[in-house]
This record gives structure tokens, sequence and C-alpha cells, in this order.
């Protein structure tokens, strides 16, 4: 292995969370090849909080080489007993989880109260469901005739490459780690830039359980190390969750290679509230659905809000007291409900959706805005709740992922008008219904093109249920017996004669 185990500049510890060790190649902690380093950012002091290895090609080769070394073995474990090992990750997970959530709050922004502990608390989850999950991975028999033994069986795939983003980093990245593990792939993870630390300290947990080089953890950029990652020739899955068009170079990397891939992008997903939808309840439903309390930076962020001319004024006035209730402050602080977004690119570009709706004389600024010049908050990546109006579903605000807390809402009178509308977009992950007459959110359900419609809530996913998207919002499907199977198996056949 080429990569030389340098030393990390020590950084001053925020109390109770994860410090890191390096990047985890083969079991041990090593920095990378080149030496090189970078810093990992608190969004909300914009002040260093970390330094990590900064993994180029030789490093992704060295990550490979370990999991290649480590698959014979791995894969000829019982899955019984790899399905034990996951359920002993996920006691070990929740035995910190709050140094995981605490972790994740620090690094990524999130509240710790109404985001980061949720998350933390879930990947012990994940790891449990997929743990449980283990002797599911079984085949069939097909009746072929008295003289054949036709079956199939469920073989891992190999070395899978994952590479994950910020916005819930650790849970993201346990929804490949679990199921790819249980199935007996070993897999090279590449860890988002903005927030590594929290998945660093989740592969530090399974390390303790799982042999060297069956999990590999790479800290890195997107053009040197995910890139390598990606046109890896020995990687046989990619599993990308993370931008539309990144989605598209990953997808080009698989095709040269043939390679099976997983990808979970982006969304702009619709909310259509009927006239006789409860106000109270949807007002706070949207509030969900809309993620503000995470900054609007998830997938299924129901930005899109179609609204009833009948209750359009009414409900906007609710959905502003209500949401502008709401504390925006330091994410580690158990009184904040919202906290900040990942970056200064991120934040410079939702400043610049909000600028534009509010230079649109034919748009109205419900509520919120840029964000303040002055006071505390300005020390930090926050943003403010903000809710245009006024405007159809053709302008770039509602057609866009704007992955910040900018809601559009568009008025509608006839229903077919309301689900042509929450259609009309080239992504289709998410979507959200609010009725009364449970059979027209039904048929509303059935007519939305998108991989996951509530009716009547605004939650996130739990394991167990199937979540993926439609359209450009991806291919292949997670946190359900499918995203361990379908993922990252492969059935072979085999047939034997038993006439000789
Ligand atoms: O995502 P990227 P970014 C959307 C959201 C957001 C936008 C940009 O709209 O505003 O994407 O965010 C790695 N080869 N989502 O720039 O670039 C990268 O290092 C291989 C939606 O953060 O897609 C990181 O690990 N890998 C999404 C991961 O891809 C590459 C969540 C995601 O980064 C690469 C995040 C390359 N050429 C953003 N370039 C969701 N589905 O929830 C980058 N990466």
């Amino acid at each position: 292995m080429s990569t030389t185990a340098t030393q990390l500049k020590p950084q001053p510890a925020v109390p109770g969370t994860y410090s890191p060790k390096g990047m985890l190649i083969d079991g041990k902690w090593v920095g990378s090849a080149s030496g090189e380093r970078f810093t990992v950012e608190n969004p909300a002091k914009r002040t260093g909080i970390a330094e990590v290895p900064r993994a180029g090609v030789t490093d992704v080769d060295a990550a490979v080489a370990a999991a290649e070394k480590a698959l014979p073995a791995w894969r000829n474990v019982v899955p019984r007993e790899r399905g034990k090992l996951l359920l002993k990750i996920a006691e070990a997970i929740e035995a910190r989880v709050e140094e995981l959530a605490r972790t994740i709050a620090l690094e990524t922004g999130n509240a710790l109260r109404t985001q980061a502990r949720g998350e933390a608390k879930l990947t012990a989850d994940i790891f449990r469901y997929f743990g449980g999950l283990a002797s599911e991975l079984k085949g069939e028999t097909v009746p072929l005739g008295e003289h054949v033994l036709s079956y199939t069986r469920r073989e891992p795939i190999g070395i899978v490459g994952a590479i994950i983003p910020w916005n819930a980093p650790v849970m993201l990245g346990a929804l490949k780690i679990a199921p790819a593990l249980c199935a007996g792939n070993v897999m090279v993870m590449k860890a988002a830039e903005d927030a590594p630390l929290g998945v660093l300290m989740m592969a530090d947990i399974c390390q303790e359980f799982v042999p060297a080089g069956v999990l590999n953890v790479l800290t890195g950029y997107g053009a040197d190390c995910g890139a390598a990652l990606a046109n890896h020739p020995k990687i046989r899955k990619l599993s990308f969750t993370g931008s539309t068009e990144v989605g598209k170079v990953i997808m080009r990397a698989a095709a040269e290679r043939i390679v099976p891939v997983s990808l979970e992008l982006g969304g702009k997903s619709p909310s259509i509230v009927y006239p006789d939808a409860d106000e109270d309840w949807t007002v706070d439903g949207i509030i969900a659905a809309m993620r503000f309390t995470r900054q609007s930076q998830s997938c299924t962020a129901g930005s899109r809000l179609f609204l009833h001319e009948d209750i359009f004024d009414s409900f906007l006035k609710k959905l502003e007291k209500k949401t502008t209730a709401l504390k925006i402050g330091d994410p580690l602080d158990e009184a904040s409900d919202i906290g900040t977004i990942i970056n200064n690119k991120q934040f410079t570009k939702v400043c610049k959706y909000v600028q534009d709706g509010m230079e649109r004389a034919d748009a109205k600024l419900v509520f919120g805005g840029l964000p303040p010049k002055t006071g505390p908050l300005s020390e930090g990546y926050f943003a403010v709740p903000t809710v245009f109006a006024d405007r159809s579903n053709d302008w770039r605000l509602a057609r866009e992922e704007i992955f910040g807390p900018v809601l559009v809402a568009i008025r509608w009178s006839d229903e077919a008008e309301a689900i042509r509308m929450a259609n009309d977009s080239h992504y289709g992950l998410a979507a959200y219904v609010w009725t009364h007459d449970i059979g027209k959110g039904l048929r509303a359900a059935h007519a939305i093109e998108s991989g996951w419609v509530q009716v009547n809530q605004g939650g996130g996913q739990t394991p167990g249920m199937s979540y993926g998207g439609f359209k450009q919002s991806g291919i292949g499907r997670e946190f359900s017996l499918e995203g361990m199977l379908d993922s990252f198996t492969q059935r072979k056949s085999v047939t034997v004669n038993l006439a000789v």
C-alpha cells in the first residue's frame, strides 16, 4: 500500500464531537499519499474545525486494493453472521449517538435538536434494519422438470464505489454501507468534502466490527478523488447520492465499463393543497415537508406549494406566522430550530435566487428575504425562510433545485391543472397532497409522477419504505429490502441435470 500515514495537524476539539484520525484504508487511519489536507469548516462561524487528508488517485488505488484483498473472505461469511455484525454496529452507534449528533450539527450546520439528533438515531436504525434482513439474501428454485434442479443465488457484486453528499451525510452513508456490506460486498466510500467528520466517526465504529479492508472511507474532492473512484476499473458497482448534474457524470463513467449504478439525485417536489384541507394541520405539514428546519437542504423538500385559490391568502398568513416563529441560531444550541446553509457557495447560490425573486415586479415576496448583514446571524451562513407568490410554475425559482429555504406558492383552481403543473418538472422524487377527501388524495397520489407521495403528512424516510426517484431524480431504490437486493446483489442461475 503506497499511502503514508502522515500526521494530521491537531485542531482544538469542539467539546463532545469527534476528532478525525485520518482516512480509513485497510483498517488503518492514514493521511493522503501526497500529504495534502483540507480544512473542514463550521458553517455557523465560518471557522476551521478539523483538517482531513485530501485523497487523490493513489489513495483511491490503495483503498480499492484493500477492498479487493478483503472481498474473498467477507463474501463467504454466512449472511446471518454479517447481519449480526451490523446489529452490533447499530448498538455501538446508539451508545455514542450524542457525540455523532453533535458532530453532524457542527459540520453540516443542521440544528442538533430538530435534525442532527434524529439523523444519528436513524443511522443506528438503518444498520439494525439491514442487519435483520440478512436472511433475505435468498434465491428461488425454478420448476424445469423432475430431472432438473434449477435455482438462483444472490451473490455480492464485489467492490462498491460509493459517493455521498453533505446534507445528511451520515444517514445517506449508512444507506449504502449497511445494505452493501450485509450482502457481502466490500466498499470504498468517498465522504463529501464539506461534511466528512460524522462519516469518519461512523466508519470508526464500523471498523471495530468488520475486518480490515471491508469498509474504506476516503476524504477528498469530487473532481479528483470522486472521479478517480467512479472511473476505477476494479469498481463493480457505483452508488451515488448528490446533484443530478454529477449523477450524469457518474452514469457516463458507469456506462464506459457497463457497471450497475444507483443514483439518488435532486428534486423540486410539489405540495398540492385542496381547499378542504385542515389549514392548521396542513401549515405545520408544509413547514415539515419544506424541511425549513434543515434549511430546505433536502432532496425531498416540498419547494413548490400549489394552493387552491379559495385558501391562498389565509393559508400564507398562517404559514408566515408559524414559520417566522422558528428560531434561527447556532446549530449546537438546543433552542435553535433552524441552523445554517452548508458553505459559502451554497449560501451565495441561495441568496442569488432570493435576490432574483425580489427583483421581479410580478412576484410577491410574502415573507423572508435576504439574510441579515449585521448581528450574530451574519457570522455564519444563516439563510431566512422565504416565500414568493403570484408567479407561475414556469419561472426559474419554480423549476430549479435551490437547496435552500425558498418556497414558491402558486395558485390553482382546477385540479387537473394543479396536477399538470406538479408533474411539469424534470424531477420526480417526492410529493405531498393535502385534503380531507381521501379518495381525492389517493387519485392525486396516483397521478403524480414521483417516487414517493405523502398524503396529509410531510415526514422523512423510514427504514422499510421503498425510496427513490422518477425521471431525473434517480435510478434505484434505497431504505428498503430492494435497496439491498436490487442495488447490491447480482443473481446467478444454477441448473443441474439430475438424470446423470
Ligand atoms: O453536490 P455534488 P454539491 C444538489 C443541490 C445542490 C447541488 C450542488 O441542488 O445545490 O446539488 O451541491 C462528489 N465525480 N444536491 O456541489 O457536487 C462530491 O465531492 C465524482 C442534491 O455539494 O453533486 C460529493 O461527495 N464525484 C443532493 C458528491 O459528489 C463528484 C445532495 C455530491 O456533490 C464529482 C447534495 C465528480 N466529477 C446536493 N463532483 C441530494 N440528492 O440530496 C462532485 N462529486
